[in-house]
C-alpha cells in the first residue's frame, strides 16, 4: 500500500496548510443496505478519498443518538450509533486512514448533548437544585405560577430556548435550556463535573488514534452569569452580544483542553465553529494557547465577486495575522445550501434565517463559478475543507417533498428555513439510477431520495473524464500538494481590475480568477498549471480562474 506523506511545509504542523475532506457519515455509503450510510461505507470508500488527495477527514457525529439533530444530538460520546456501526469498526477506520495517510478528526459537541443521554435523564428523575441538574441549566420559570420561560432567548432552530419539565410527583416544574432543539440540553459549563467528563471523552478518543476534534458551536457553551434577557439592541439582533454567544470564561475550556491535546504526541489540532463576526473577538479563539484553527466561514457568507471577496481574504488575513493562526477557507458544509445552487442565484451571499429554499438559480453558471472558487479557495495561504460532493459538483436539493425531510429546522421554522436536508441527500458513486452505488443493489432506499440527474455527477462517470469536476479536484489537490508555496505561507496581491483576483504566492506561482463581465489577459506567464474553464483568445474568460507558473 502506498503511504502518502500528509503535506507539511518546511517547519510548519500539518494542520496549517491541511486540506480536509468532511465525510457526513450518514449520507456518504452504505455498507450494511439499510440506506443510511455508514463506518463500513467509509472504509469500503477511502481509497477514493485518498484517490482525491486531501490530507485528512473529519468525521460528522458518529455517536450514539437518537438523531433528532443528525447526530449533534449526542447519548454516549464513547460509542458508535448502531445504524453506523460499532467502535471496534471506528478504530479499524482510524488505523485504515492513518495507513493511507489520513489524518481522522472527530466532531465533538460539547455545548449540549442528548435528552436520552443519562445524565439528562438522571436530571429530570432528580429535584430542584439537586447535583444531577445542576450539569445542565434549570430554572424556575417566571410569573405567578412560573409558566413563562426563565428568558427570553429564542432557540437556533426557532421557537423558546426553554422547555419546562414535568417534577416526579405529576406538577409542571422547571425550565431547561436549549439553544437548539429541545431534544439538545445545553450542558452547564460552570459545573466541574462536566468539564471534568468532556476532558475524559477527549482522551477516549485520543487515545483511539484521534488527530483532532471538530468542536460544535465553540462560542457558545458559557452564558452570561444570571441568564439575563437578550437585549433589543441593534448589536444583540445582528447577532454580536448576545448572552449566551461569545461570553469571555469560554477561553479557559479552550486552554484545558488545548493542555490536554499538547501532552499527547504528534500533532493533534482542535477546529472550531466559531461563527463569531467581530474579527477581534474571532481571532481569541486562535491564541496561541487555544484552538489552532476555526473555520473561515467568510467565503460562505460572502456574495460572488472580486470586490467583495478581496475584502474577505484581506480582512481574513488581518484577522488570522493577529493571532498567528491559519486561515481554514470553507465554501459548503452540511448547514449551508451547496455552493453550486448559490452561486447562481442573482443573490450568492449566505446568511442563517433568510428564506432560500426555491430561489431561480442558474446551476450552469453555479458550476462554472464552484470550479473558479475551487482554484481560488486552494491557492489561498491557509487550509481549506472539502465538504463531500462538493468535488462531484452536487448542487443543493431544493426539490424534496416534504415528508421526507428530518431537519429539526425546518419542522421548528415552520417550513420557512430548510437549508440543510438538501445539502446531506447521499452521494451518487455509480450506475445510471438511483441509489448511485450508495448502497448495494437490493437494499434499502437512501435515507434522502437522490434526484435522477445526479445520473452525470457519479464519481463512476466523473473519474477521468477531462472536465469533470472531479478531475479539476483531483489536478487542482495534485498541484497543490506539489507546490512549496501553496497551503500557509504568504500571499500577494498582484495588480489587476478590482473584480478580478490575482495574487502570487511562493517563488512563481500565482492564482488569477476573473470575477468581471469579459475576458481578461493572463499574466505573462511560463506555463498555465491548470485552468478551471477554456481560455478564450483574449485570455481568461468571465468567472474562469487559472493556476500559472510565472516567468522567472
Ligand atoms: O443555526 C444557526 C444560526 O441560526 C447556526 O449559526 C448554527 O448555530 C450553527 O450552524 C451550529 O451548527 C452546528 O451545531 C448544530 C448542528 O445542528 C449543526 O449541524 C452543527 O454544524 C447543533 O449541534
Amino acid at each position: 500500500m502506498v503511504v502518502i506523506e500528509p503535506q507539511t511545509q518546511a517547519g510548519s504542523p500539518w494542520w496549517r496548510g491541511a486540506v480536509v475532506y468532511q465525510v457526513y457519515v450518514r449520507s456518504f455509503a452504505d455498507g450494511s443496505g439499510d440506506g443510511i450510510g455508514d463506518i463500513a461505507g467509509v472504509r469500503a470508500r477511502l481509497p477514493y478519498i485518498r484517490d482525491l488527495g486531501v490530507d485528512a477527514i473529519w468525521f460528522n457525529p458518529w455517536y450514539v443518538s437518537p438523531q433528532a439533530d443528525g447526530g449533534y444530538d449526542v447519548a454516549d460520546y464513547r460509542d458508535i450509533d448502531p445504524a453506523f456501526g460499532t467502535l471496534a469498526e471506528a478504530e479499524a477506520l482510524t488505523e485504515e486512514a492513518h495507513t493511507l495517510g489520513l489524518r481522522v478528526i472527530v466532531d465533538i459537541v460539547p455545548n449540549h448533548c442528548s435528552d436520552r443521554h443519562p445524565w439528562f435523564q438522571a436530571a429530570l428523575a432528580a429535584s430542584p437544585g439537586s447535583a444531577e441538574r445542576d450539569r445542565f441549566l434549570f430554572r424556575p420559570g417566571r410569573g405567578a405560577s412560573g409558566d413563562e420561560p426563565p428568558n427570553n432567548w429564542s432557540s437556533n432552530f426557532g421557537g423558546s430556548a426553554w422547555t419546562r419539565v414535568t417534577e416526579q410527583d405529576g406538577t409542571p416544574g422547571e425550565w431547561y435550556l436549549h439553544l437548539f432543539a429541545p431534544e439538545q440540553p445545553d450542558f452547564n459549563w460552570a459545573n466541574a463535573e462536566v468539564r471534568a467528563e468532556f476532558e475524559s471523552v477527549l482522551r477516549f478518543w485520543l487515545d483511539r488514534g484521534a488527530d483532532g476534534f471538530r468542536i460544535d458551536v465553540a462560542n457558545a457553551l458559557v452564558k452570561a452569569p444570571g441568564l439575563p434577557d437578550l437585549a433589543p439592541t441593534a448589536a444583540a439582533r445582528a447577532g454580536d452580544d448576545r448572552p449566551y454567544e461569545d461570553q469571555d470564561g469560554v477561553h479557559e475550556i479552550w486552554r484545558e483542553w488545548r493542555r490536554v491535546t499538547d501532552s499527547y504526541p504528534g500533532d493533534r489540532v482542535l477546529v472550531g465553529e466559531v461563527w463569531v463576526r467581530d474579527r477581534e473577538r474571532y481571532a481569541r479563539y486562535l491564541r496561541s494557547d487555544e484552538l489552532h484553527a476555526a473555520f473561515t466561514f467568510d467565503l460562505v457568507r460572502s456574495p460572488w465577486g472580486g470586490v467583495p471577496m478581496r475584502k474577505v481574504i484581506d480582512t481574513s488575513r488581518e484577522t488570522h495575522r493577529l493571532v498567528g493562526a491559519p486561515a481554514s477557507w470553507v465554501l459548503s458544509n452540511h448547514d449551508v445550501p451547496r455552493h453550486v445552487t448559490r452561486y447562481g442565484r442573482a443573490d450568492t451571499s449566505f446568511d442563517f434565517g433568510h428564506a432560500q429554499l426555491g430561489v431561480p438559480t442558474d446551476r450552469e453558471l453555479g458550476t462554472r463559478r464552484a470550479r473558479a472558487a475551487a482554484l481560488l479557495t486552494l491557492a489561498l495561504p491557509g487550509g481549506a475543507y472539502v465538504y463531500q460532493g462538493d468535488e462531484l459538483g452536487l448542487w443543493e436539493v431544493e426539490d424534496l417533498p416534504d415528508e421526507v425531510r428530518q431537519d429539526p429546522m425546518w419542522r421548528r421554522s415552520a417550513h420557512t428555513d430548510g437549508v440543510r436536508d438538501g445539502c446531506r441527500v447521499p452521494m451518487p458513486w455509480s450506475g445510471d439510477e438511483p441509489p448511485f452505488g450508495f448502497s448495494a443493489p437490493g437494499a434499502a432506499s437512501p435515507w434522502l431520495p437522490q434526484p435522477a440527474e445526479w445520473k452525470g455527477l457519479t464519481a463512476e462517470a466523473q473519474v477521468g473524464a477531462e472536465s469533470s469536476m472531479l478531475s479539476l479536484y483531483r489536478d487542482v489537490l495534485r498541484l497543490r500538494r506539489a507546490t512549496p508555496g501553496l497551503g500557509d505561507g504568504p500571499m500577494a496581491w498582484s495588480p489587476s481590475d478590482p473584480n478580478v483576483l490575482a495574487f502570487t504566492r511562493g517563488d512563481g506561482f500565482a492564482c488569477v480568477v476573473n470575477m468581471s463581465d469579459h475576458s481578461v489577459p493572463l499574466p505573462p506567464h511560463d506555463e498555465i498549471l491548470l485552468a478551471s474553464g477554456p481560455l478564450d483568445v483574449d485570455g481568461l474568460p468571465t468567472d474562469t480562474a487559472a493556476w500559472l507558473r510565472l516567468d522567472r
